[in-house]
Order: structure tokens, then sequence, then C-alpha cells
């Protein structure tokens, strides 16, 4: 299927959406297979998610020594992570280092957007179209656009009088933002704003964090690399990651699974766990108890344990009271954190209360209740419109001309979150109705990213042309995805998951919850001829 410029009515065998750490794979395992690949990315360089997001505090959620590339030995023995959680800028020129070493580049247009991407029924291929006005045939569109790429644009009144500087996280400047002697105002408290706010605390001369909803947080515990560990795992480094496929998010988490249910221990054990689950740090603590994602019960003792916690780390009784969430854990993605809570106890901190809304942007500040808050600069780390936003942002469109964006205006629909009916050829890596951010994204990417090779190599030997999800398997998949959440308390409140924090946005929680089953069914799916997709 090497046919560039070939009579078959393509240029390419293969466009990829993007060259985050999704985009990347691809690439290179399409080259790997001999497939003529073109990548474009809208950003200069390499690194997706690492590349927009060099706010202050940047730093992975995972443990780095999992949230890295298995595909070469070679790689994996010869990086060395600093830290436990990588920051950002070792996290790029990792992606970096990777572009380099496997001659990625040479594939990729940067600075360049898809605009749009039309499927030929006569041809079967996709007609690509991109801002700088180039149009390509290729016979399979791969989208690596990222769950967290399309930002929300600040909308507040006023924005364009503020007399200072302002800036979002996801789109930060490549130069150093210097703070010192600056009054500063940080809007949003998700994991963005919490891994910010410490940090910019200890340079501004004043920080007013203006927090609409306050947020449960745990501390990250991070520390440098230890290199015992690091040794232990590059012993056997295949056979570690191996393992991290059989766990639940295919991730090797520090602590031991407890079968047990909250109240199955007293209430001494019970604080004790907790307490252990705390002094870990990280993404221990929502495994404590198994329940506490499962029951109200369980996820209120969980909440209250946390709520205690604020109280005993942050000094002022009413700034405490604040910060305490009064919705359940786990139903907004829970933060990890350094130093996040302890920050309100500093002198130059404050806590501002929006959760009416800010009123509007002044030129010299943000006006909230009525009181005017001076400020030189405001960073905005508001969110993004998840999963779907950077997809829907395209002019995609099927067969009959149908636009994606239309098929799912009522929520995502699609198979295994790898394709939609209707579409063939598309892939999306890591696509709704995939585990994908419920999971340690990486080496859940590469898994996409060697399913779909495969795939297009199985299609090549087979002399296909075409694979499509079909309608009858993608409506039960759907209902699949949707049963596994309505079984979680995780859709419970507005969040990005659901679409919530996007007006006007379908509510659907279009994320498949257990990453073991769904890895098994793609391989099933597999073993059984492709079950579920036609191919032509
Ligand atoms: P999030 O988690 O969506 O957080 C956005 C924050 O911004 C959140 O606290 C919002 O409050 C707040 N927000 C949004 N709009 C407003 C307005 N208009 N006024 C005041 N506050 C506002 O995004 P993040 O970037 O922090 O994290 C996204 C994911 O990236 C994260 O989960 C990791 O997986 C990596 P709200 O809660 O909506 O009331």
């Amino acid at each position: 299927m090497n046919n560039a410029g070939n009579t078959a009515g393509y240029d390419i065998d293969a466009v990829v959406v993007g060259a985050g750490f999704a985009g990347m794979a691809m690439v290179r395992k399409l080259r790997e297979l001999d497939f003529t690949v073109r990548c474009f990315e809208h950003g200069s360089d390499v690194g997706g998610t690492w590349y927009w997001n060099r706010y202050p505090g940047a730093r992975c959620d995972a443990p780095s020594m999992q949230y890295s590339y298995q595909f070469s030995e070679e790689l994996q023995q010869d990086w060395h992570w600093t830290e436990i959680y990588a920051a950002q800028p070792e996290i790029l020129s990792y992606a970096q280092h990777v572009a380099d070493r496997f001659s990625i580049r040479d594939h990729i247009t940067f600075n360049t957007s898809i605009t749009q991407a039309h499927y030929d029924e006569k041809t079967a291929c996709w007609e690509v179209e991109t801002d700088a006005g180039e149009s390509l045939r290729a016979r399979f569109c791969i989208m690596a656009t990222g769950n967290l790429s399309s930002r929300l644009k600040p909308n507040f009144e006023g924005l364009d009088d503020f007399a200072g500087s302002w800036y979002q996280t996801s789109n930060w400047p490549h130069e150093q933002v210097d703070f010192t002697g600056k009054r500063v105002g940080v809007v949003g408290t998700g994991s963005t704003g919490i891994q910010a706010i410490p940090v910019i605390a200890e340079q501004a001369k004043q920080l007013s964090v203006f927090q609409r909803t306050p947020q449960f947080s745990v501390p990250a515990n991070n520390a440098p690399q230890d290199l015992e560990y690091e040794a232990n795992i590059k012993a056997d480094y295949a056979n570690f990651r191996a393992q991290n496929y059989t766990k639940p998010l295919a991730m090797a988490i520090d602590v031991k699974r407890n079968p047990l249910k909250t109240f199955d221990v007293d209430e001494h054990e019970r604080r004790e766990r907790f307490e252990a689950s705390w002094n870990q740090g990280g993404i221990a603590m929502q495994f404590t108890f198994r329940d506490s994602a499962t029951t109200m019960e369980g996820n209120e003792a969980l909440s209250d344990y946390l709520r205690d916690k604020i109280g005993e780390i942050v000094a002022d009784p009413a700034t405490a009271e604040l910060l305490k969430p009064k919705h359940i854990f786990g139903c907004k993605r829970p933060c990890i954190d350094t130093d996040y809570f302890a920050t309100y106890n500093r002198d130059n901190v404050t806590l501002v209360d929006c959760s009416a809304g800010i009123e509007r942007i002044t030129a010299s500040g943000i006006q909230v209740d009525g009181v005017e808050h001076e400020l030189d600069i405001i960073v905005f780390a508001t969110g993004f419109d998840a999963i779907t936003g950077t997809l829907n942002n395209i002019d995609i469109r099927g067969r009959r001309g149908l636009a994606l964006k239309d098929k799912w205006a009522d929520g995502p629909r699609a198979y295994l979150g790898l394709q939609s009916a209707g579409f063939p050829n598309l892939f999306t890596i890591s696509g709704p109705g995939s585990p994908s951010v419920l999971t340690n994204m990486v080496p859940t990417i590469e898994q996409h990213v060697n399913w779909i090779g495969d795939c297009l190599a199985h299609l090549r030997d087979a002399a296909l042309a075409t694979i499509e999800a079909r309608q009858d398997a993608e409506d039960p998949w759907v209902e699949r995805v949707q049963a596994l959440a309505d079984s979680t308390l995780w859709g419970a409140c507005d969040n990005w998951y659901t679409g919530g924090n996007v007006a006007g946005k379908a509510r659907v929680f279009p994320i498949y919850v257990d990453w073991v089953s769904y890895r098994e069914k793609c391989e099933e799916v597999v073993a059984n001829g492709y079950e579920g997709f036609a191919l032509g």
C-alpha cells in the first residue's frame, strides 16, 4: 500500500492529525510498517499537551516510569526520569528526544491545522485540507487530536479593557512570565490552577485566587527518582509494562488494592487506611476502599476525610471552609498537588469566592460581588472543551456528506472509541467510548496505535481497502459505555468528562470506565476477524 502519487487515487496512505504523544507514536508505527504518512500539527513542535501547557507548576499526575513509550526497549532503557512525577519541561524534552531519535519530524508539517476531511465514497479516500491551503488525498485519516486540546476561551465581560497582561495556562508563552512584584489573579481551581497557584504564589507580590468551585486534591508527594526503583524496573521493563497492561488504569499503583468496602472496618481502621493513602500520595487515595467510586456512603467517608484534611492544613477557618468541596469525590476529576492547600497560609495569598460568577473584568482587575480586586496579571486556568471539542472543530464528513459533529450532536457515538459508523477508514486515537482519560494515557495510546497499525497491515495483506464500524456494533457499545458510567458516581456533577463545563454541550459520559475488559475486547474483536467492523 506504499502508493505515494499512485493511480489508485490517493497521494498517501495515511494522514495523522496532531503530533502529541498519540500522533508521534502513530507516525512511527506506520513508518515501521512501511506505510506512507503525513502528520499535521498546529504547534511549532511535537508534544501536544506538553507543548501547549507550559504554565508554572505543570506536571504529570502519572508516574514518569510509566507515563512513557514502550515501543523501544533501547529508548526506555536509555531515558532517565529525574522525578517520580516529571514536570512539563522534562516531558517535552522527552517528546523532542523521541522525535529526533526516530526521525518522526521528517513526516510532520508544523504550524499547520487540518480544517476539513471529507470522505469520497467513489475512491474510498479522505480528502484533507489544511489552513495553509494544501489539499491531499489519503486512504486513512487518523485523528490524534487529544482529549484536552480545545481550550475554552475566557469570555468575561470587559476582558478587552484590562490594562494589565493576561495569559491562558493552555496557551502559555514560550518565554518565562515574570510575576515578581506583581499582583496576580488566577481564575480556575481545577488540576491546572491547583498546580500553578503554589508556584505563582512564591513569586508574586500578591496572589488572588478566584474560586468558583472548590476541589478535592491530594498531595503528590513528588520526589527525585529513586535510582534503585528505576534500576529494578529497567531490569525487566518489558515485563513491568506487560503487567501494567493488566491493571485497572493500565498503571501500577504502589498500594495494596483493598478488597474491603469502607464500612467493613471500624472508624479507627478506616481513618488509619485513609491516612496511609494520604501519606502515600497521588492516585492511591481513591483506591483505599473499593466502593469509594460506587457507593454514596463510601464516597462520603472519603470526602469527609479529605475535607477534614483541608481544615487541618489551612490555618484560617473561613478560608478552610471555603476550600472544602461540597460535591462528591471523583465527580470532578480529583487533583494531585504540591503544597496547594498550604499555599493559603501565605500572607500574600487571598481566596476570592466567585461562586456567584465573576461580574466583569475592569481596566484594573476583576470585579466580584461589587468588589474590585486590583491586578497586574490575570492567569486563566478555565479548562477545555474536552474529548470531542477538537474533532468537532474540524469539518469532518463521512458517507453521504454526514458531518461528524451533526452525528455527535447529542453526544459522541463510536465503536470502541476507534471508529464511528458512516466514517470508513477514519480512526480516533483515545476517542470517545474508549477508556482514554481514565487511564495512564501513554501506554493506552500505544495500545490504540498498535491496534490501528496492525489493522492497516491486515487490510493491506488481505487486499482490502476499507474498514468501518458497523452500526449494529456501535449502538450496543455506546449503551455499554453508558451502563458502566452509570455504575459510578463520576457523572454526578458538572465536569469536563460529561461536557458539563461547556454551555450548550450535550451531557454524556463518553469514557469506557474499565480498561482491563476494554483491552480484552479489542483483542477479541481482532481474533474474531474484526468483529463489529465491515471490511471492504
Ligand atoms: P478544569 O478541571 O475544567 O478546571 C477549570 C477550572 O476553571 C474550574 O475550577 C472551573 O470552575 C473554573 N472556571 C471555568 N470557567 C469559569 C468561570 N467562568 N469563572 C470562574 N471559574 C471558572 O480544567 P483544568 O485545566 O484545570 O484541568 C483539565 C484536565 O487537564 C485535568 O483534569 C487533568 O486531567 C489535565 P468549575 O469547577 O467549573 O466551577
